[in-house]
């Protein structure tokens, strides 16, 4: 995990190393970067960077491989008449583009124009794709892959607390609270730095308990590991719950204080016997006393979710049970305790608050409420009522191709991988009228399009993200990228001046920045405190960082976003300096820690929301009697679109598998290796055999990094969460087949 080999040191005399962080996860580890030949860079530690102390996973540092021109596209290419892809240049490509999307416009109107973009791309980036379709296109259809990360987890805690920050605490508080219960999260993959905070809670005393269907490398670190039926954490928390309560374990102090709506949710609690959850989950009751008896014992403890639980059909709703379980102990809100959402791509968080979200304006404000398209139509320079209102999300958009959407402009995603029903939504791509693609590399879904564009990557372009902890964090150029590739901001300045919008969409990712420092003023993520110049200085800001002096209009605070939040969301008392925010020259600090004081709701306290138990959308029957779910191994990064370019990562996860249980392995007559036909009733898949006792006797799991034969994504259901519009990625119904060649 530590940097060594041939990637890791500066060249004796080199020029002085770059600091910034990965182009990959959510983490958004610190590393340093110096150019060497080749057009490429050296990777060495950066221990500066509190998060990572220098410590980076495979994935970042075999980074600089795709800056390798033989790794990336170094041109632009149009279809031409026989149907290749062949090279063109920057203005006819982009003329081709601008052309396109005119003609649909004229034809169809301007909700035939989608755009897809992505939680990789950075705040700016972001920004300006939000702006560029509902300024210049004047759609309403723009939606981004974060739909399919962790909206439920965003909805649940819009609606608990008011406001949705990943983490409301920064990942160093971990090792000092008391216990801390890990669902559906597998950072010993995911996020491999991350896992030395939960081996030091533990050395401090602390517990972990992992919810995961399968015994992850997480898993064996924990003090308890419960192992629940994919699609049943809503009925575990449930239970959990009611145990709680039946044990006289309820902080009703606190209950009454803090928090409004806790008689309905300990009604819906209370119906869920441990018997009867002990049933539905496969996790004994013994288990679930002796987990909440390791939540409770301690002073504080945090519940922490991943893509576990999120990507259900009741994503929302199973996410607001764990909450309901840390508002009913008292554990929100207070030192050392809360509930986190580990958000999961580079800019999983920032992405989430800018604008490209189908119902979203820049300062994660709302597109449907009136004095937010004041704000922001003013930034912009248009009127109100010209902004569009709310478009369709991901799948729903994707669905939608090649219908009522017929034109589509993707910056930052692979959906043709990592989309649900991909056979299904690589069809609708193939049937639009008209795809453009802009991406580092030739993806499967930019093979798909009409004209692909080639930006520039993360080493060679400056541009902020904002990390898993809400910490906004700046990259920084290290290196000139190679001749013909460009970066997404000229991509987007180049089209609004071909589609007649000359002004408004700076090249520079500076001046980007400044104007989403005043859109996103006054919002529930409110930046304008924050600038390049801190960044460079500070190793990171986090939001909500309004801007001081009183003159402007940050402090007229709550523009009535909607989400019953503004900038009185929360004090700076967290932030270690003592509670200091009145004083005008004195920049503000930052806010580590969300909610000491109060909740961002209107009342100022945490909502509970009473949820029941539901099956998944998709249960086992006799054609279908397995579960399917699927997520990430360490050495793959999503679709795979830059990790399957990198030797040393291939090598170490060459291709698809099915994880099963060795009893379901021998009722096939499977051995390891064999070739098993995973099929659903979206499709069928075909990978070989992974046995290990770690994984449930009812359950089959893939991972979703490759397209082709052994795509996990030609099988999951999108049946979708009705607030979130998640779909259901972690459980769907299944037979699996030997293959006889
Ligand atoms: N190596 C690597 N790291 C990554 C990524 C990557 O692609 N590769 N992607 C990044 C991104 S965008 C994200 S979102 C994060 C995701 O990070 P994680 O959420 O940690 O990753 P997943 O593997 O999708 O899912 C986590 C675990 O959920 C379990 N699980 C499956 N079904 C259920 C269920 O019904 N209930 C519960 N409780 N658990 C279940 C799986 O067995 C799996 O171990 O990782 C980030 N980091
Ligand atoms: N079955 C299953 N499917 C899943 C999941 C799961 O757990 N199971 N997880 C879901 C989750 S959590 C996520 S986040 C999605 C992710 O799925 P995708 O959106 O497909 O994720 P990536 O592979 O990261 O795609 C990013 C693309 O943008 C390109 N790119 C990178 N940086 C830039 C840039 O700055 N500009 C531009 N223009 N392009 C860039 C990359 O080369 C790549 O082709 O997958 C989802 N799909
Ligand atoms: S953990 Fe995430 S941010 Fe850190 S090096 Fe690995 S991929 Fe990059
Ligand atoms: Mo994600």
């Amino acid at each position: 995990m530590q940097n060594t080999g041939t990637h890791t040191t500066a060249a004796p005399g080199a020029a002085t190393p770059t600091p910034t962080h990965c182009p990959y996860c959510a983490l958004q580890c610190g590393m340093n970067l110096t150019p060497v030949e080749g057009g490429t860079v050296e990777v060495s530690e950066r221990t500066d960077f509190p998060v990572n102390r220098g410590a980076l996973c495979g994935k970042g540092r075999t980074a600089p491989e795709v800056l390798a021109p033989d790794a990336r596209l170094t041109s632009p290419l149009v279809r031409s008449d026989d149907g290749a892809l062949v090279p063109a240049g920057w203005d006819e490509a982009l003329d081709r583009i601008a052309g396109n999307l005119e003609r649909t416009r004229a034809r169809y109107g301007a909700d035939a124009l989608g755009v897809f973009g992505g939680g990789g791309l950075t705040n700016e980036k972001a920004y300006a794709l939000g702006k560029f379709a509902r300024v210049v296109l004047g759609t309403s259809q723009i939606d981004y892959n974060g739909r399919f990360c962790m909206s439920s987890a965003a909805a649940a805690g819009t609606r608990a607390f008011g406001l949705d920050r990943g983490l409301p605490f920064p990942l160093e508080d971990i090792p000092r609270t008391g216990c801390v219960i890990l669902v559906g999260s597998n950072p010993a993959e995911t996020m491999p730095p991350s896992l030395r905070y939960f081996t030091e809670l533990r050395e401090n005393g602390g517990t972990l308990i992992v919810v995961d269907p399968r015994r992850t490398k997480t898993a064996e670190q924990a003090d308890l590991h419960l192992a629940p039926r994919p699609g049943t954490d809503l009925a575990l928390a449930l239970g959990m719950l009611h145990l709680v309560v039946a044990e006289g374990r309820v902080d009703a102090a606190y209950v009454e204080e803090r928090t409004s709506g806790w008689e309905e949710a300990r009604a819906a609690a209370m119906a869920h016997w441990p018997e009867h959850v002990e049933r539905i989950t496969g996790v004994s009751v013994p288990e679930l006393r002796e987990a909440v008896r390791l939540f409770c014992a301690p002073e504080a403890a945090m519940v922490l979710t991943a893509r576990g639980p999120e990507q259900q059909a009741k994503g929302t709703d199973t996410v607001g049970a764990w909450i309901n379980l840390c508002l009913a102990t008292g554990r929100a809100g207070r030192p050392l305790s809360g509930y986190g959402c580990l958000t999961g791509q580079g800019n999983g968080q920032g992405g989430r608050e800018h604008g490209q979200k189908a119902d979203q304006l820049p300062g994660y404000r709302k597109l449907t409420d009136p004095a937010a398209r004041r704000h922001v139509a003013e930034v912009w320079g248009v009127d109100p009522d010209a902004l569009p209102g709310p478009g369709r999300s991901a799948y729903e958009l994707l669905d939608a191709l090649g219908t009522d959407v017929r034109s589509l402009l993707v910056m930052g995603s692979n959906p043709v991988v990592s989309a649900p029903r991909a056979a299904h939504v690589e069809g609708r791509l193939r049937s639009l009228d008209f795809l453009a693609v802009c991406d580092v590399v030739l993806s499967e879904t930019a093979e798909l399009a009409d004209v692909v564009l080639p930006v520039t990557q993360w080493a060679e372009e400056t541009g902020t993200t904002t990390s898993l902890e809400g910490r906004v964090l700046l990259r920084r150029r290290a290196i000139t990228p190679p001749d013909g590739v460009r970066g997404d901001l000229d991509v987007l300045h180049g089209l609004a001046g071909r589609l007649g919008v000359e002004k408004g969409f700076p090249t520079g990712p500076e001046e980007v920045f400044e104007e989403l420092r005043r859109a996103s003023a006054g919002g529930p993520a409110d930046y304008s405190g924050i600038d390049y110049r801190r960044l460079a200085e500070e190793n990171g800001v986090f939001w909500p960082c309004p801007a001081q002096p009183a003159s402007d209009d940050t402090h007229t605070a709550d523009t009535g976003t909607g989400t019953g939040s503004g900038t009185g969301n929360s004090t700076a008392t967290g932030a270690g300096s003592g509670g200091g925010t009145g004083h005008r020259a004195v920049p503000h600090p930052g806010t580590p820690r969300l909610f000491l004081d109060r909740f961002a709701t209107e009342d100022g306290r945490a909502r509970f929301v009473p949820v029941t138990h539901r099956p998944s959308a998709e249960e086992p029957d006799d054609e279908y009697p397995v579960l399917l779910t699927t997520g990430r191994v360490v050495a793959q990064y999503q679709s795979g679109a830059q990790t399957r370019r990198v030797a040393e990562l291939n090598a170490a996860a060459p291709g698809p598998f099915v994880e099963l249980h060795p009893r379901l392995a021998a009722r096939l007559g499977a051995a390891e290796g064999d070739p098993l036909a995973v099929v659903s009733r979206r499709g069928r898949a075909v990978a070989p055999a992974r046995i290990t006792t770690g994984i449930r006797p009812d359950t089959v799991f893939m991972p979703f990094h490759w397209p082709g034969e052994g795509r996990a994504n030609t099988l999951t259901n999108p049946a979708l969460d009705p607030t979130s519009r998640m779909p259901e990625f972690k459980v769907c119904a299944v037979r699996v087949e030997t293959v006889t060649s």
